[in-house]
């Protein structure tokens, strides 16, 4: 294997454990992210309206050494129907070489194989281990992207708070705020450029692969990306992306003025420092949580998931602080109560 890429062989071996198809579906994770995943599989595949498609369609894993046994276990949880083939693809460890700041797991980069491995298909949806999918995403999957756009995402609500806040930059990235971040390392000049890479869509067979690969590869080596992968896709894009609504990729708790109702979420990205199952974020998550420790019992880390009442409690005041406690303490009690029962 060559520095930080794999090789075109690995490429190529890779690609031939697909089954064949024009459209695939990916996730990427290990061991630890399974419940999660069942979890947006499971609501992809019960959400999606399946008639749409006249063909198979690839549900994907990569992963860098998840057992047969748990992947059989995942694979069980789904009950796929016969036109959805689950394929397990099993990447090397500790792949790609990142530059040395980096502190985000080295799987979560893996959804930048996807122009390279999928290079036959037509369209790819990437999903995050942490998406939970409200309604029929066939529309991502049969529709082209607009304008010839090869790379579909919606914008990230995150990075808007940033900017709008002018927030500190972490000091490995060698700027001070997040516009100039986002101008000196990204060469994006607005939030409105940047997008959330929790929902991706690619059209792999209209990309110039080789030109993808090489950018990345060196990129990641060599920039101490404040949001990793996330940052190298933006600066490869540069704005240059259809941008899609953001009931796609519906980001957790986001206030900002373009956040759309959550009602109208279609994958609610379950994003962000404060998760359902150490922080209560109010009833639209509790289904979510559910789903979550169901899953968690069959992959053996329920006692993760399934945190104690009382000190979620306590850890939601402690964040949400003294003005908040009136409606949500009375909520947290209900809540509390079912739990406990
Ligand atoms: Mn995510």
């Amino acid at each position: 294997m060559s520095q930080g890429q794999l090789s075109s062989d690995q490429i190529a071996n890779l690609s031939g454990k697909l089954p064949r198809a024009s459209k695939a579906v990916v996730w990427a994770g290990d061991k630890k992210f399974l419940p999660l995943i069942e979890v947006s599989m499971s609501t992809f595949v019960k959400t999606l309206e399946l008639d749409a498609f006249a063909e198979n369609v690839t549900l994907c894993l990569i992963h860098d050494g998840v057992s047969r046994e748990s992947l059989e276990t995942l694979e069980q949880g789904l009950q796929l129907p016969g036109n959805l083939k689950f394929s397990g693809l099993e990447i090397p460890r500790n792949f790609p070489e990142v530059h040395p700041a980096s502190t985000y797991p080295s799987i979560s980069y893996a959804r930048l194989l996807i122009p390279s491995v999928f290079a036959n298909y037509e369209t790819v949806l990437y999903l995050d281990a942490d998406t939970w999918i409200l309604q029929d995403l066939s529309p991502l999957l049969l529709n082209e992207l607009p304008d010839g756009h090869t790379i579909g995402a919606a914008l990230d609500l995150n990075m808007a708070n940033h900017v709008l806040w002018r927030s500190p930059t972490p000091s490995k990235t060698e700027t001070r705020t997040a516009d100039e971040y986002l101008w000196e390392k990204l060469g994006i000049d607005s939030a409105d450029a940047y997008f959330n890479a929790g929902v991706l869509v690619f059209h792999p067979n209209q990309m110039n692969v080789a030109s993808f690969d090489d950018f990345w590869v060196e990129r990641v080596q060599n920039y101490p990306y404040w949001f990793s992968d996330q940052d190298a896709l933006n600066s490869y894009v540069r704005g240059q992306f259809a941008r899609l609504d953001g009931s796609w990729n519906f980001q957790s708790h986001s206030s900002w003025p373009k956040s759309p109702e959550k009602g109208a979420a279609k994958v609610s990205h379950v994003s962000g420092h404060f998760r359902p199952w150490n922080i209560y974020l109010g009833e639209f998550y509790e289904q979510y949580h559910q789903l979550v420790i169901s899953a968690s019992e069959r992959h053996g880390s329920r006692d993760f998931y399934a945190a104690n009442p009382v000190t979620m409690a306590i850890r939601t005041i402690l964040v949400f602080g003294l003005r908040s406690m009136p409606v949500s303490l009375r909520r947290l009690v209900r809540w509390a109560a079912r739990r406990t029962k």
